[in-house]
């Protein structure tokens, strides 16, 4: 039921902070204009459960509040790149330090877009907290939810200005509710594929 088309950009980077809504937002686009959905943060996960040696090294990061090694997630992510069988991609969570957006960038290709959910501390924590009364989610408690908060400002932050620098960003705001947040990414996504 695809409405757009997705042709003309291979790759969408979904850059935001924890708790900003980018797997959220991912559900929508993907409905609409046709996407295949990669989050590192599933991928990860996944890798966790499967209860493997790399797993449990996972694990272990993800529960404090850093970043995996660069190896392991550019690897999950080509592989399940190479085993979708598809061209176009929203790549959600990824990249989160500028080594990660230049090893995309060298291995993979140029993202046509990059979006970026901008959203504050309080709101992002407060859904977040939420979140973890049900998710089971090993970082989703106050104390992971800070260093998670850190890691963004310190690793990930440079990506976005990285971005801005190059005139592929498009900053949207994720304060509201799923729905108008959506209105505003759909509008700026349609600016750019169509
Ligand atoms: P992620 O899985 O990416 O976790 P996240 O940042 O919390 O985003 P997520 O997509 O799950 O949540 P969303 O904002 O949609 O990463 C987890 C960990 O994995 C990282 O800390 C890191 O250790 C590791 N990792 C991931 N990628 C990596 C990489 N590239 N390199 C190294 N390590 C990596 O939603 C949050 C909640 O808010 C949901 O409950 C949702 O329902 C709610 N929500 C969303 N939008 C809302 C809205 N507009 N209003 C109200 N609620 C909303």
């Amino acid at each position: 039921h695809k409405k757009h088309d997705c042709n003309k950009i291979e790759y969408v980077f979904i850059l935001g902070g924890p708790g900003c809504g980018k797997g959220t937002q991912c559900k929508h686009m993907v409905r609409d204009f046709g996407y295949t959905h990669i989050s590192t943060g599933d991928l990860l996960r996944n890798e966790v459960k499967s209860g493997t040696k790399m797993g449990k090294e996972i694990d272990e990061i993800m529960r404090s509040g850093g970043l995996v090694p660069n190896n392991i997630t550019i690897t999950l992510l080509e592989n399940a790149m190479r085993q979708s069988g598809c061209k176009h991609f929203l790549i959600d969570g990824y990249p989160r330090s500028l080594e990660q957006a230049h090893a995309f960038e060298e291995k993979i290709g140029h993202p046509g877009v990059v979006l970026y959910l901008h959203c504050s501390t309080s709101t992002m924590e407060k859904r977040l907290l939420e979140r973890g009364k049900t998710s089971k989610r090993a970082d989703d408690n106050a104390e992971v939810i800070k260093l998670r908060f850190e890691t963004f400002q310190k690793e990930s932050k440079p990506v976005v200005d990285f971005y801005k620098g190059t005139k592929k960003l498009k900053e949207v705001s994720a304060e509201k509710d799923p729905e108008t947040v959506y209105k505003h990414v759909k509008q700026a996504l349609l600016e750019t594929v169509e």
